[in-house]
C-alpha cells in the first residue's frame, strides 16, 4: 500500500535532514562567551541569581540554531514535485510544504536536538494536519441511538457493494447486528451480488424485484430494523454519477425517505486525483459525511489517501486493502503517516 509514496517521503526526509545537517555542521560562529564546544555542558535550571559559570552554561546550551528558508528551498521544493508526482492535490501539497517550512524555517533550534527528529516531526505534523482525525466508526455507532442508519454512494464499480459486505463483516465481528438494503435495483446481478455477500456472512438483508424504487426497499430495510432492534443498516446503493440529474434526485428521495445518519462516499484510492474532485462535487450535490477508499492495496501513489478529507473537508473513515471481506482497514492518521515516514 503506497510503497512508491513511502520510498519517496523517505528520500524527501533524507533529503531535508541533509541540507540541515550541512548547516549544523558548518564552521562555527564564534560565541561571545568563547569557542566551546556546544554540546560540553548538560541542561541546568538556574536558580535564584545566576553565578557567572551558570550564566556562561546557559548562554552555550541556548546558543541556537536558526534554519533560513535558502537551506531547505531545495530539499522543500523537490518534496512538493514528490508530492504531486503521487498524485497529492495541488492544495495538499501547498499546505504541506508550507507546514513543513513554517516548523523548520526561522525558528531557532537548539544545536543538540537531533536533525532528523526535527524534520520527521515537521512532515508528520504536516502530514497529519492535511489527513485530519479520521473516522472511528465503531465510536459513532455506540454513541447514537439505533439504528444507525449508513448509506453508500458513489460511481459504478468502485466498490461499493464490496465496502458493504465488508463493514458489515465488520460489524458483526464487533457485536453489532446489521440488516443489509439491496438499494442498487438497475441489474438483477446486482441484488443477486449483494444477496450471495450477505448469506455468507450470516446478515439478513432485505430486496426487492428488479427495477423497483430503491428508495422503497431502503425503507423496509429500516422499518426492518425497527422492528427486530437491529443495530445498523447497511445501505447499499447503484453507481451514479454527480451530474447524471436523475439519479441524483434519486438518490435525494433515497436519503428523504430513509434518514440517513451517515452519508459514505466511496471511490477507489487508484482513481487518484479524480477520484478526489468526484468526492468533492458528490458533497457539493448531495453532501458525504465520510469517505471509503477501495483498492488501496493497488495505489502505490497514495495521493487521494492524502489528499481527500483535506479537499472535501470530510474524514477518511476505512481504506479496502483487497478482496477478502477482512480486507478494510480503519483510517487512522498517526499509523498510516508513520508508516508513509518509516519511522514505525
Ligand atoms: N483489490 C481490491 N479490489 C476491490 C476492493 N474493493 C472492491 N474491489 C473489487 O472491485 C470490483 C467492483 O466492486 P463492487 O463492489 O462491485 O463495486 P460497485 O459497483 O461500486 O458496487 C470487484 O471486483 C471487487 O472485488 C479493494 O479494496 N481492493
Ligand atoms: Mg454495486
Amino acid at each position: 500500500m503506497f510503497g512508491g509514496l513511502k520510498e519517496k517521503l523517505q528520500a524527501a526526509r533524507n533529503r531535508l535532514a541533509g541540507s540541515i545537517q550541512a548547516v549544523v555542521t558548518a564552521p562555527p560562529v564564534t560565541a561571545s562567551t568563547g569557542d566551546l564546544p556546544v554540546h560540553a555542558h548538560p541542561a541546568q535550571q538556574p536558580s535564584g541569581a545566576p553565578t557567572f559559570v551558570e550564566k556562561v552554561k546557559v548562554l552555550l546550551i541556548e546558543r541556537e540554531l536558526i534554519v533560513s528558508e535558502k537551506d531547505v528551498a531545495d530539499a522543500l521544493s523537490e518534496l512538493e514535485m514528490t508530492l504531486l508526482e503521487s498524485d497529492v492535490a495541488l492544495t495538499a501539497a501547498d499546505a504541506i510544504i508550507a507546514h513543513v517550512r513554517k516548523h523548520l524555517v526561522g525558528k531557532h533550534r537548539k544545536i543538540g536536538e537531533s536533525v532528523d527528529n526535527l524534520v520527521v516531526n515537521a512532515l508528520r505534523s504536516a502530514l497529519l494536519d492535511v489527513l485530519g482525525s479520521g473516522f472511528n466508526l465503531l465510536d459513532y455507532i455506540r454513541n447514537r441511538p439505533h439504528p444507525v442508519k449508513i448509506l453508500f454512494t458513489g460511481v459504478n464499480g468502485t466498490g461499493k457493494t464490496t465496502t458493504v459486505a465488508k463493514i458489515g463483516a465488520y460489524l458483526k465481528k464487533e457485536g453489532f447486528s446489521v440488516v443489509i438494503g439491496a438499494g442498487d435495483t438497475y441489474r438483477a446481478g446486482a441484488i443477486e451480488q449483494i444477496g450471495v455477500h450477505a448469506e455468507r456472512l450470516g446478515i439478513k438483508i432485505i430486496q426487492h424485484p428488479e427495477g423497483g424504487d430503491p428508495s422503497a426497499v431502503l425503507f423496509d430495510t429500516v422499518q426492518y430494523a425497527n422492528s427486530h432492534k437491529i443495530d445498523v443498516v447497511l445501505a447499499d446503493t447503484a453507481g451514479r454519477f454527480h451530474n447524471k440529474a436523475n439519479l441524483m434526485s434519486q438518490l435525494d428521495k433515497i436519503k428523504r425517505v430513509m434518514k440517513p445518519d451517515l452519508v459514505v462516499y466511496v471511490d477507489e484510492a487508484v482513481a487518484g486525483n479524480d477520484a478526489v474532485t468526484r468526492a468533492f462535487e458528490f458533497d457539493k450535490t448531495i453532501g458525504a459525511d465520510a469517505v471509503v477508499l477501495t483498492k488501496a492495496d493497488m495505489d502505490s501513489r497514495g495521493g487521494a489517501a492524502i489528499s481527500i478529507a483535506h479537499t472535501i473537508g470530510k474524514p477518511l473513515m476505512f481504506l479496502g486493502t483487497g478482496q477478502s471481506y477482512d480486507d478494510i482497514v480503519p483510517f487512522e492518521p498517526a499509523k498510516v503517516v508513520d508508516e508513509l515516514l518509516g519511522v514505525t
